[in-house]
């Protein structure tokens, strides 16, 4: 008989966005040690098959998203994160962090601190659980420090012709392309979402080609791995975030909220302290605010913070047989 594999995880749904948490059948011998960037690194060289069985159809579906739990390096931080959806791995990503201490604090994994300090790939971040009875009612996760990058023009294929189009490039823990959706054909709105991820990912690759990522806090380099289509609303800010293989976020996307304020706050929009809303397609909502804000040589930095609910959906077991060959 041939051996199956199993994989063990614990699911939730921040805002509507999935996020998978593997708990166990990992070979953590093969990734753990060192910073969380270097663990999810060395995950991605030895488990990618992992992450593409467990994110991908037949066990996910083209907008997964997962995150494993490591053994944090930062002396203050209580527990480390990193992330992964269809295409690979991101930096840093709020509606899951919410999701993950959510589940742990509710499981009793996980100390209920007033703020529990998280290693993620783009440094260390503090969420705040609410607790009430024993159910976490909320999380603020208090990201790292985020800035507007630069800003560029680019020129994509789009539905049957060419499209010219204004980005601001924003870090908030993942490079975003920030396009105002006044600036695309398409309504930004989940009825043109394939539209929009067609779109998404044109501008996301001309980005990345046209600027350098570079984070001048740290002086690491990425990539720009998420398009943030946006527009105003009465109430809230509407946004239609596209990253991964072309997944739509269901969530405002906790990191695209901090991008969006930071952006806000350069224009002179959004003040310090000032409440933000963030809706995302599907009408769920984050609300956020600058923690502070500071320019330096010319460099607009903000502290954000983003705001969400996630609940618990399931606990599932997945098995794999290697004479499976769609696996
Ligand atoms: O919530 O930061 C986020 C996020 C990133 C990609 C999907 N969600």
């Amino acid at each position: 008989m041939t051996a199956e594999t199993r994989f063990e995880t614990l699911d939730t749904h921040t805002g509507g966005e999935p996020t998978r948490l593997i708990t166990d059948g990992l070979d953590r011998s093969e990734f753990e040690g060192g910073s969380v960037r270097e663990q999810r690194d060395a995950f991605a060289e030895t488990h990618d098959r992992v992450r593409e069985l467990l994110m991908k159809e037949p066990r996910g579906h083209d907008d997964m998203f997962g995150a494993v739990r490591v053994p944090p390096e930062a002396e203050e931080a209580d527990v480390g994160l990193f992330f992964m959806d269809g295409g690979g791995y991101l930096d840093m990503c709020g509606h899951g962090t919410i999701g993950v201490v959510t589940a742990l604090v509710q499981r009793g994994e996980l100390e209920p601190k007033s703020q529990i300090r998280v290693e993620t790939p783009a440094g260390v971040v503090t969420a705040k659980p609410t607790v009430e009875d024993g159910r976490v009612e909320r999380v603020a996760v208090r990201n790292v420090r985020s800035f507007v990058v630069d800003e560029t023009t680019v020129t994509v294929d789009a539905d049957g012709g060419e499209l010219t189009v204004d980005v601001d490039v924003v870090y908030a823990g993942n490079f975003f392309a920030m396009v105002d959706g006044e600036a695309v054909e398409p309504p930004v709105d989940a009825d043109h979402a394939g539209e929009l991820v067609d779109l998404g990912l044109g501008i996301r690759a001309a980005v990345d080609d046209a600027v350098d990522a570079v984070n001048p806090l740290t002086g690491e380099s990425g990539e720009v791995s998420i398009t943030e289509f946006y527009r105003s609303d009465r109430d809230a800010d509407r946004t239609l975030v596209v990253f991964g293989e072309g997944s739509v976020d269901r969530s405002p996307c906790g990191t695209g909220t901090c991008a969006k304020m930071t952006l806000l706050h350069r224009e002179g929009e959004l003040a310090v302290g000032e409440r933000y809303a963030h809706e995302s397609v599907v009408g769920s909502r984050f609300t956020g605010r600058l923690l502070d804000a500071e320019t330096r040589d010319g460099l607009t930095v903000t502290t954000p913070e983003v705001s969400g609910r996630a609940y618990v959906t399931g606990e599932h077991s997945f098995v794999s047989r290697p004479d499976d060959s769609l696996g």
